[in-house]
């Protein structure tokens, strides 16, 4: 059965595939699982008939038959289980590579995500400038631990892996900010992500929509 996936009908990073039905649309790509798109405006998502899927009135979420999934970590994950390719199948390495998914979310996405807050929601706060330095240092800190666990390797724990698709995505969120820069090996990581023909299929295909909607606005 083809899933279908939500989206932005436009999404605000203008196409730099930066919303998270990238990482989505990246693990269909790796499967190589053919897949729908329902677009959504911002009112849209908080409509019941959305939030009936989503309970925070998001994207993306995930629909197969009777399934339903929200939550990003939760989409790839269950992609990740019924497709070959995307984990190991040896028990451990699958365990570590399921770690390095829940690190991403949980460990590095979460200052990242901080730093959105400080630059956008609290800009105009009179004590933006102080928060957004610590919140760089935060960012700057957890940057230089995962550079030092990936050295000098391709991959973090082996062949790619779902755990990787979901560091590379949220390290991606970076990327106008310059902050991994100052991490070579984070950087290059990021640029082999990006450089995987799956991960340029969603993103060309996130990248349609958002000029799709820009020439009919
Ligand atoms: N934890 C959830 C998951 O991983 O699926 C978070 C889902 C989420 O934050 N969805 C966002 C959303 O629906 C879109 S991706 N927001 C609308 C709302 O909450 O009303 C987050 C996002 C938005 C915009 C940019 N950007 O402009 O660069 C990047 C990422």
């Amino acid at each position: 059965m083809t899933p279908t996936i939500t989206a932005f009908e436009k999404s605000p990073d203008r196409g730099q595939g930066l919303a998270r039905d990238t990482r989505v649309r990246w693990a269909l790509e790796e499967a190589g699982q053919p897949y729908e798109v329902r677009l959504l405006s911002f009112g849209a998502m908080k409509e019941p008939a959305h939030r009936a899927l989503h309970p925070f009135g998001q994207i993306p979420t995930y629909e197969e038959g009777d399934l339903v999934l929200f939550e990003s970590g939760a989409i790839v994950l269950h992609i990740a289980q019924t497709h070959a390719g995307l984990l190991p199948e040896e028990a451990n390495a699958r365990a570590r590579a399921i770690t390095w998914m829940f690190a991403a979310l949980n460990t590095v996405e979460a200052p990242i995500f901080e730093l959105q807050n400080a630059k956008f929601a609290e800009g105009d706060k009179p004590w933006a400038a102080e928060r957004l330095v610590l919140v760089k240092d935060r960012i700057g800190h957890r940057l230089g631990e995962l550079s030092a666990r990936l050295a000098g390797a391709d991959w973090l724990d082996g062949a790619f892996s779902a755990g990787d698709l979901m560091m590379v995505s949220v390290l991606l969120r970076l990327k106008p900010s310059g902050l991994l820069d100052a991490f070579p090996n984070l950087a290059a990581y990021v640029a082999r992500g990006e450089a995987r023909p799956a991960y340029r299929r969603a993103f060309d295909a996130q990248l349609a929509v958002f000029k799709g909607a820009a020439s009919s606005a």
